[in-house]
């Protein structure tokens, strides 16, 4: 039994060793982790997007995508604090780039799609 809880104990400490390595080398690929997070995707469906929280650098231009995935909706992308200033408006396919500074914005659909649950169709966006 003793051997047995070393045999677990060393392997653990080998997996912990391998992950904080594995942690080391996708720091030092930076520029490929960079290229990723300056795309935004947003996939709509009935009635939801497909995350509750996307999150962007803040002060780069990002691609924000959206695509439909069942249904017709499109997305809205604002202010939390200012709803009437609409950043973009994206529709199934489309694409814009954006810009923002450091803040919690909305994105919520853009096109009634039923009683069903539009008015619950809302994601956020964190900016960093
Ligand atoms: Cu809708």
């Amino acid at each position: 039994m003793k051997r047995y809880l070393a045999t677990m104990a060393s392997l653990m400490i080998l997996i912990l060793v391998l992950s904080a390595c594995g942690t080391t080398s996708d720091e030092g690929s930076a520029s490929s982790d960079q290229e990723k997070s300056q795309q935004l995707t947003v996939i709509g469906s009935n009635w939801e997007f497909d995350q509750e929280t996307y999150t962007i650098p803040a002060n780069v231009d990002v691609t924000f995508n959206y695509k439909d995935d069942e249904g017709v909706h499109g997305v809205k992308l604002r202010p939390y604090d200012d709803k009437d200033n609409i950043i973009a408006e994206v529709m199934d396919g489309e694409s814009a780039t954006i810009n923002l500074e450091p803040g919690t914005y909305e994105i919520r659909c853009l096109t009634f799609c039923g009683d069903g649950g539009h008015k619950e169709m809302r994601s956020k966006l964190v900016v960093e």
